[in-house]
């Protein structure tokens, strides 16, 4: 028998992947993998780790004005969850040939993007509970389907990435109940926070199908496991009822129950305002990303060191 010729080894690598991803199991990271496939894992988990990190700022912010010691222990357990989940994913991205202090370059000099929806200022404290309530609750929608992701790695990290955003969302969105239940100037702020985090939080999930250039074919190979489009329809589904019983107006006079469909229809997204952001033009995107690069520039030496001791003790 001869030996294989190398073009009949691509083929059966080919093959087991394509099989791999048939029969709904894990490709993990040994396995073969069109690179086409690791770019793109690469892409979504960096984008997703930076996310992550930068998302650590907007409500960073209010972590030395927390209005009681409960509120700012809450909030700091909520901002350093955020951290793990960057270091996460930052591995996962690590298992696929990735190098973290690359993506992190990357993300400062603008060659890898991080969510849009970090880069609106978080104005009072009802910000930290509409960000827990609307906006770990898109990311709840958009994640709880990546658990099932088929790149392994990324899969587990969701696993507990999910159960720590359900936290946040539950504190969130107990801190906007309580504040409902306080003075008119507590309500107004609610509404005020509602007001500007709803159509960011629906641009969460990234341009309607028809525009976006990365689902058909992210969605063959099991990445994602739904459209963009579906996965904003759930999430105005579950926060229309949410919204009424908070007791706040979501600001979208196209809302409307639509009964033969059983979904809430909302109004028109402002996709140039989505694109605005996305090339840097956000109320805060030069804030978050001087802020990111500070933080690498002014901690390189803790890096140097600890690689040094890792390198001097086998580490
Ligand atoms: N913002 O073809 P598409 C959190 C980009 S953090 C910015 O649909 P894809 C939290 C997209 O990358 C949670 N960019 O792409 C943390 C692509 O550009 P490139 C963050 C966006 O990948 C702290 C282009 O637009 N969650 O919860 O198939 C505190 C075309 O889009 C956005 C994740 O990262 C956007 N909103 O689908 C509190 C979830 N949308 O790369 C909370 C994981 C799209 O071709 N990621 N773009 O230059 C995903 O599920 C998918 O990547 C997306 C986009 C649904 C976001």
């Amino acid at each position: 028998m001869s030996a294989p010729t190398l073009s009949t080894r691509e083929a059966d690598l080919q093959e087991h992947f394509a099989a791999t991803i048939a029969a709904d199991r894990r490709i993990e990271p040994r396995d073969w993998m069109p690179e086409g496939y690791r770019k793109t894992l690469v892409r979504q988990i960096a984008q997703h780790a930076h996310s992550e990190i930068i998302g650590m700022q907007p409500e960073g912010d209010w972590l030395l004005a927390a209005p009681s010691l409960r509120r700012k222990a809450v909030l700091l357990a909520k901002v350093q969850d955020e951290a793990g989940h960057g270091l996460y994913l930052y591995a996962a991205a690590e298992t696929l040939g990735a190098d973290r202090a690359d993506l992190t370059d990357k993300l400062i000099e603008g060659r890898q993007k991080y969510s849009s929806i970090f880069n609106y200022p978080t104005l009072t404290y009802a910000d930290v509970g509409v960000i827990g309530w609307l906006v770990d609750g898109a990311a709840i929608c958009n994640q709880v389907p990546l658990c099932r992701s088929s790149y392994g790695p990324y899969a587990r990290a969701m696993i507990r990435v999910c159960k720590e955003e359900s936290f946040h969302q539950r504190q969130g969105y107990e801190l906007l109940l309580t504040m409902m239940g306080g003075t008119d100037e507590q309500r107004a702020m609610v509404q005020d926070a509602v007001d500007r985090w709803w159509w960011p939080s629906l641009m969460m999930f990234g341009p309607p199908d028809a525009d976006s250039p990365n689902s058909a074919q992210s969605m063959a190979w099991g990445i994602k496991r739904h459209g963009n489009d579906e996965l904003r329809q759930r999430f105005v589904d579950m926060s229309v009822p949410q919204a009424e019983v908070l007791g706040v107006t979501l600001p979208d006079p196209d809302l409307h129950w639509d009964s033969e469909a059983g979904h809430w229809r909302f109004g028109p997204i402002d996709w140039e305002h989505f694109r605005q952001v996305l090339a840097g033009d956000g109320p805060c995107n030069a804030e978050r990303i001087a802020r990111r690069r500070a933080a690498r520039d002014d901690n390189a030496w803790v890096t140097e060191a600890a690689t040094a001791f890792a390198s001097r003790h086998g580490g």
